[in-house]
């Protein structure tokens, strides 16, 4: 059987690596590594059994579409902290979506399965820190741990941004947080619960936002603006592709480093279900939402 590769392109110029969860016992560093810089990113192979991931689609496959919140490239569960933009009612509207995904994971024992496994993942993965989700100080309840993003074909797949500039467009949900996040340098991390036959893939731009803190637009997929005010256009860049497998968890430095999810050219959606991870501003803690 032929070899599948998850990471690939010419050049791999970002320190990339990949690791199986059998392995897990010798990988409590690897968070340190990201934090410090010596690791970019890190694809945990096999974290979720093929029967488990199947578990948690099925349940996916039952939920009523007017639950799940539509993106300009596919649908969303629970909502996304983007939605809090400034009013209380926005904030409910988030809670009320979350506490389905609190009902699912009471009533589901997949939902559970995933939602109990990736907290102990961050935890063997992170071992130097205290792994929480954060609080929010008006309602005294954590955030979402993570949402279940479904791209569907020819949606154009998720548009070139870093995880930097989301945090700086979402001062507001951050100014509700009642723990001290830092504010820049935040990591991204995903479980693959589906892959798509083609496109889908992740790919990782020769571009950090220590140059490039600027889009013309949310939807341009095209070029970026560095800090001198020029177009860079991606596509100049050079580039590399990752691509984990149904069962493994991706984490990588996706607040610095731009990147974009290609295009689905495949029959089937691609399905993960992923947030991002920051530290507290002391350097103690670990912090998990979407
Ligand atoms: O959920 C995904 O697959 C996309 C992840 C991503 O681009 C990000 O975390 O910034």
């Amino acid at each position: 059987m032929n070899e599948i590769h998850r990471i690939y392109g010419e050049e791999i110029f970002f320190n990339f690596q990949e690791y199986n969860y059998s392995e897990i016992d010798q990988c409590s560093h690897l968070v340190k590594d990201l934090k410090a810089g010596n690791l970019d990113g890190f694809i945990m192979k096999n974290v979720f059994q093929p029967s488990e991931v199947e578990a948690v689609k099925s349940f996916l496959s039952t939920m009523h579409e007017d639950d799940l919140m539509p993106t300009p490239s596919g649908k969303i569960f629970p909502s996304p902290f983007a939605i809090i933009t400034d009013t209380a009612e926005r904030l409910d509207s988030y809670y009320s979506q979350l506490a389905k995904l609190d009902v699912c994971s009471q009533n589901y024992l997949p939902v559970a399965t995933l939602l109990d496994r990736l907290a102990r993942f961050f935890v063997e993965v992170g071992s130097d820190f205290k792994v929480s989700i954060p609080i929010n100080k008006v309602k005294g309840k954590a955030v979402a741990p993570g949402t279940f993003r479904m791209f569907y074909p020819s949606m154009g797949g998720l548009h070139v941004h870093c995880g930097n500039l989301f945090q700086a467009q979402s001062m507001f949900f951050y100014s509700l947080i009642k723990n001290d996040i830092e504010m820049d340098g935040q990591l991204s991390y995903f479980v693959v619960l589906q892959q798509s036959e083609s496109g889908g893939e992740l790919t990782l731009y020769d571009m950090l936002w220590e140059n490039v803190k600027r889009k013309e637009s949310p939807e341009n997929n095209e070029f970026v603006i560095d800090d001198a005010g020029n177009k860079i256009y991606v596509d100049a860049l050079k580039s590399f592709a990752v691509k984990p497998q149904p069962g493994d968890i991706l984490v990588f430095s996706g607040g610095p480093i731009w990147h974009r999810v290609e295009n689905i050219t495949g029959l089937s959606p691609r399905i993960t279900f992923g947030g991002f991870l920051n530290f507290s501003k002391d350097g103690e803690e670990l912090f998990y939402w979407s």
